[in-house]
């Protein structure tokens, strides 16, 4: 928390379930962190693990879940350093409960809700794609990137979302990017989304 002045961003939220909010959270760019580091050029992608403490959490199994465990989650470098991508250690002007991923995750407000990984420990640049759990449990529906389209189907409709709060039982239109096109579609230019979904 020292290698950077802590900044508020309200950003909108969206869950591949079909829920979304918008929240303040508190933190700094991940870049700030990962500049620290200088990796050498063979770093293509950056790698996040959460916590898996097996004593407290008891339930934390495939069996139990649906999921391997630990969490984990993947950015490639450019969207790892872009400015959006936020490291947050707290939001509505607290700390983080851990619920809510203490010490420190992700938010990456232009992606499904599952890439903005919680109570992360561990952070690896790598040079291959690295696996991620939900696109290694679901292939089908989940790839790597995951970016906000409502074109893509999964395993539903992303079209359209219900705002937590604000929408009660009506639908708001669900935007490319989650909104964010202006400042990230360049990241993905000449990728077909469809194919890289
Ligand atoms: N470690 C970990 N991170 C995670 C998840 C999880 O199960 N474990 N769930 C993801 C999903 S599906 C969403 S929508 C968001 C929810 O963040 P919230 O709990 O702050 O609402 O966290 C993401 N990060
Ligand atoms: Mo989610």
């Amino acid at each position: 928390m020292k290698l950077a002045p802590l900044e508020e961003r309200i950003y909108r939220h969206r869950c591949v379930e079909g829920w979304s909010i918008v929240v303040p959270w508190i933190g700094f760019p991940l870049s700030t962190l990962l500049k620290q580091v200088d990796p050498t050029p063979k770093a293509k992608y950056v790698a996040f693990q959460s916590d898996l403490d097996r004593k407290q959490m008891p339930l934390a199994t495939a069996l139990r879940a649906g999921i391997d465990f630990p969490y984990l989650e993947a950015l490639r470098l450019d969207e790892a350093m872009h400015p959006l991508t936020l490291l947050c250690v707290g939001l509505y002007g607290e700390v983080l409960p851990n619920q809510s991923g203490a010490p420190v995750r992700l938010v990456i407000p232009w992606k499904y809700g599952f890439k903005s990984i919680k109570s992360i420990v561990r952070i690896r640049f790598t040079e291959k794609q690295p696996p991620t759990t939900w696109s290694r449990s679901v292939p089908s529906d989940y790839g790597f990137y995951c970016n906000v389209n409502p074109d893509v189907a999964r395993h539903r409709d992303q079209s359209k979302e219900q705002r937590i709060g604000v929408d009660r039982g009506n639908y708001t239109a669900t935007r490319l990017f989650n909104g964010y096109g202006d400042q990230v579609a360049n990241l993905y230019a000449g990728l077909d989304l469809r194919k890289n979904y």
